[in-house]
């Protein structure tokens, strides 16, 4: 039995294990009310993806780990949807890569910001990035401008998960690469992303983590290889035709 009182076995396992952990989210401050409607709308992208991880996303969640491994500066930026979805794992894939974490919010306000550090905290993360805010980045007029000056306004990669919106394209225009995971292959984010990930983070971000692994002992020039061999809209044409063509195989 699991944290959820139903067998991993059950078909619906994995989907129900992501409402529990959304709504629990939310009753601990860290997750938006929006956050859950944001749920609603991966899930069902994730159902027209067979609830699988597809091969163009395995494809990207190695050439986000050659990235991560390659990168001076990595950051993994946490919203409320992933603070609740995956702690762990993302404190994980922060230790295996050396990137730091920072909170980022669409919906920010002081309790949530703590409440999201002290979970990951929690979760063993120790210098949990987004308190300070004291840059911006340019041409953001919303709450996600604000940044820290020694986190994702400095880092040369960083992981964009779970956001439909303009900070992927302003964040691109600053020069940094970024990895988007989003179940949606149609979502602005994905469109701009060096590395799109269409794909649930629940399986995402521990497949990136075992790739990091793999990959750990390659040389610069190998996961440079990787990462030029990558076509970011193939990857992104094979998520959308996948879930267009209806087949759940
Ligand atoms: O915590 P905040 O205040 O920063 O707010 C976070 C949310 C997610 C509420 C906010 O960023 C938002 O409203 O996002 P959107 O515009 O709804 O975009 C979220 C995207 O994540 C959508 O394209 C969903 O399909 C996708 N998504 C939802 N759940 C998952 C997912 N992608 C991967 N894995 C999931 N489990």
């Amino acid at each position: 039995m699991s944290e959820l009182d139903i067998p991993e076995s059950h078909p619906r396992y994995e989907s129900l294990l992501t409402r529990h952990r959304i709504e629990e989210g939310v009753e601990k401050g860290i997750t938006s009310k929006q956050g859950l409607i944001a749920e609603g709308r991966g899930e069902a992208f994730d159902y027209l993806l067979g609830e699988q991880t597809i091969p163009s996303a395995d494809e990207a969640e190695r050439v986000a780990a050659a990235h991560l491994l390659l990168a001076d500066h990595p950051v993994l930026s946490v919203n409320g949807n992933v603070a609740a979805l995956v702690p762990g794992e993302t404190v994980e894939l922060a230790e295996v890569t050396g990137s730091a974490i920072e909170v980022n919010l669409f919906n920010r306000t002081d309790e949530r910001m703590r409440a999201i550090v002290d979970h990951l905290e929690a979760h063993g993360a120790d210098d949990v990035k987004g308190l300070s805010a004291d840059a911006r980045i340019p041409g953001l007029d919303h709450e996600r401008a604000k940044v820290d000056r020694d986190g994702i306004y400095e880092a040369d990669v960083v992981l964009v998960p779970l956001e439909d919106g303009d900070r992927a394209e302003a964040l691109a225009e600053m020069g940094k690469t970024e990895i988007v995971i989003d179940l949606n292959p149609l979502s602005r984010s994905v469109q701009t992303a060096a590395v799109p990930i269409v794909d649930n983070i629940i399986r995402a971000v521990p497949n990136i983590t075992a790739h990091v692994r793999e990959l750990a002992d390659s040389s610069d020039g190998e996961l440079q290889e990787i990462i030029d061999a990558f076509d970011a809209e193939e990857a992104q044409t094979a998520a959308e035709n996948r879930i267009r063509s209806g087949r759940l195989d």
